[in-house]
Order: structure tokens, then C-alpha cells, then sequence
């Protein structure tokens, strides 16, 4: 009885380990073939909140605008290392299980996902912004907090890992942990570890989600503030780890944003040519978007130009009032992203 038990569960862990992998596989497939086709439009939050709402249901700005969702969803699983109950919000009010049914549904249309995790800072418990040189260290084997972080990944595990369709498959889910390392703003950002640290960071991370059984995740390493590919491969996990070469930029300033955008997208490309992996502009956007023709005047020459899989802009936050990323019905730049919409090259969730 035992033994049959014992077989029985063995084979389901099995089961589990292969949907996972051959989830993962079809979603770097798909990745791989969206780079010929264009590049998918992603947005951060983008079904639960908007610039003036909060959790209601089927709502989105960009479908607002274009009567479209966009192919890639965004979630931050900030303070799952926190959660005890699926009641559990993370760090901008979201609640987890609101997250897990949009992303079960999103999945469904055919549209992607992806993760990044604000985690807290492990010495104090305070955000991913509290900074410390030696928090990194401290949750690597032999810190003190190695125990405690450890259990902080087992809850991401669990989360994604409950992140399911209908007939019980992992949904396969780009995970992008740890990312702007090369900035100081971070408790992981370069200026408070060291290069083997922070590589052991991900590997002990990555390891531990498969331990959990998370194989069905795809991982996204997104520096920024790029000097050139040696620079971007300073720190980065390895080939073995990371699947898509990402970058974060933002425009502050319009000729800044113009002339620096193409230089960054000229390294990760390059990079993933050369690693054989996929390109993505992680995150980017202007706050406010006060330029009317911003999305087809100054993002979209730009992006065509390179074969990247997706980009993704920010949130709208919904309690306050001028930190959106993308337009609302109404927003100076709703029509031009319209104009960008009707582009061949951007993917919307119709698109896919
Ligand atoms: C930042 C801002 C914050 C938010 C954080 C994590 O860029 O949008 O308001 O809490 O990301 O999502």
C-alpha cells in the first residue's frame, strides 16, 4: 500500500514537473514567435485598478480606449512574504486572490504574464527601498536571515504554484525578482552587494522555487542604466537561469529618453541574439503623459526598430492622481495611443 502510495505520488510529481516545463516551453515558443510578428503592448495592473477606480470588474483603461486589453498583464507580488491568508493584499492593495483569478482569465484569452516582486527588505521588514549593504548577504546560506527567506520564496512558490486552468495546469508566468540592480535605490541594487552575492541571490531563488515544484516559470533579468553588453553581463544569473534580456527605462527627459532608448535596446538585443534569448523592454512609460503624440511620435520609431517581444508601461495608480502610464478615455494622449494600437507592429490581447 505504501509502495503504491509512494509510485502514485512520484508520478504526479512528475506530471506536475512536466506541465510545468512544457508550459514553460510554449510560452518562450510564443515570446519567440511575437518578435517576428512585432511587439506585445504590456500594462501594469491593468484589470484591477485604473486612474479613477479601484477592484471593480471588467474594467481597464486601455480597453477604455481601444476597446482592446493588452497581451501581457503586470503584477507585483510585494509582501507575499507577508501573506497568511488569501484575504492578503500586496504592497499597492491588490489583493492576491483578485490577482490569481485575472491572471487565470487573462491566460484563458490567450494574453501573457508577468511577476516582479518589490520584496521587503529582510532586516528591517520594511519595502524593497529600504536599503542596507548588507541585506543581500544576510539571506544567502549561512546569513542570519537565510531561514526566514527561504520561507519568503516558499510563499511565492505557493502562489504561483496555485495559479492553475481548469484542468489543474500551472499557468506559465515570466517572473522578474530583483530587477534595476545596477541602481542603489534597491536593498539588492549594486551598490549594496557584490557581484557574486547578488548571482547567488538568483540562483539560491531559482533553485528553491523548483525545489517547490515552480517549474512553470520563465525568468526576466532587467538592469538598467546600461553602459554597454559587458556592463549588462556584469551581474547577470547566466544563460542557465535567465530567459529574457530585459531592460527598465523611463523618459524624465524627452532628448535623454531618445537618444539613450535605442543605445539600450541596441544591448539587450544584441545580448539575446547572441545568448539565443528573447529581448523585452520591461518596463518604460511617462508619467502623466503630458506629450499628445507621445506613443506614435516618440516611443513607437524607436521600439519598431527592434526585435523585442514586448514592452510594458506602469501603472495608473488609481489614488493618485498623476502617476499613470497609460491613457484613459479622455487623457490628451487617448487617440494617439489608438493610432498606436492600429499599428502593425503593436500586439494587443487580439493580436495574439
Ligand atoms: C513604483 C510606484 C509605487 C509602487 C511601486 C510598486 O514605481 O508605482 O507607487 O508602490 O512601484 O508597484
Amino acid at each position: 500500500m505504501k509502495t503504491a502510495i509512494l509510485i502514485i505520488s512520484a508520478a504526479l510529481a512528475m506530471a506536475g514537473c512536466c506541465s510545468g516545463d512544457k508550459n514553460k516551453k510554449d510560452l518562450l515558443q510564443k515570446l519567440k514567435a511575437t518578435t517576428e510578428k512585432g511587439f506585445m503592448f504590456g500594462h501594469h495592473d491593468d484589470p484591477v485598478y485604473g486612474h479613477t477606480w479601484y477592484l471593480d470588474s471588467n474594467r481597464s483603461d486601455v480597453k477604455e480606449v481601444t476597446g482592446d486589453m493588452p497581451a501581457l498583464l503586470s503584477f507585483d507580488i510585494g509582501r507575499i512574504e507577508f501573506s497568511t491568508s488569501p484575504k492578503d493584499s500586496n504592497l499597492d492593495k491588490v489583493p492576491f486572490a483578485r490577482m490569481r483569478r485575472e491572471i487565470i482569465h487573462h491566460h484563458e484569452k490567450g494574453g501573457l504574464v508577468t511577476l516582479s516582486w518589490h520584496v521587503a527588505n529582510p532586516i528591517t521588514d520594511g519595502g524593497s527601498w529600504d536599503v542596507g549593504d548588507s541585506s543581500v548577504q544576510t539571506v544567502l546560506p549561512q546569513g542570519s536571515n537565510h531561514k526566514k527567506f527561504i520561507q519568503w520564496i516558499d510563499n511565492v512558490a505557493d502562489f504561483v504554484n496555485s495559479i492553475k486552468t481548469k484542468d489543474g495546469k500551472k499557468i506559465p508566468i515570466i517572473f522578474r525578482p530583483y530587477h534595476e540592480n545596477t541602481g542603489f535605490w534597491f536593498w539588492w541594487g549594486a551598490k549594496h552587494c557584490t557581484v557574486e552575492q547578488y548571482k547567488e541571490l538568483w540562483r539560491m531563488t531559482v533553485n528553491r522555487l523548483k525545489e517547490k515544484g515552480a517549474t512553470q516559470l520563465i525568468y526576466a533579468y532587467s538592469p538598467q542604466e546600461l553602459k554597454d553588453t559587458t556592463h549588462y553581463l556584469e551581474r547577470y544569473p547566466g544563460d542557465d537561469i535567465i530567459d529574457i534580456i530585459g531592460t527598465d527605462l523611463y523618459q524624465f527627459n524627452d532628448s535623454i529618453y531618445q537618444s539613450v532608448l535605442p543605445q539600450q535596446l541596441e544591448i539587450i538585443t544584441t545580448i539575446a541574439k547572441t545568448h539565443n534569448k528573447v529581448a523585452a523592454l520591461t518596463e518604460t512609460g511617462l508619467e502623466g503623459i503630458p506629450d499628445s503624440t507621445w506613443w506614435t511620435e516618440k516611443l513607437l520609431p524607436i521600439v519598431a526598430e527592434y526585435p523585442i517581444a514586448y514592452l510594458l508601461v506602469w501603472r495608473n495608480a488609481c489614488d493618485r492622481p498623476t502617476h499613470y502610464y497609460a491613457p484613459f478615455k479622455g487623457q490628451v494622449s487617448a487617440s494617439n495611443f489608438v493610432q498606436f494600437y492600429n499599428h502593425p507592429r503593436t500586439l494587443f490581447l487580439k493580436n495574439l
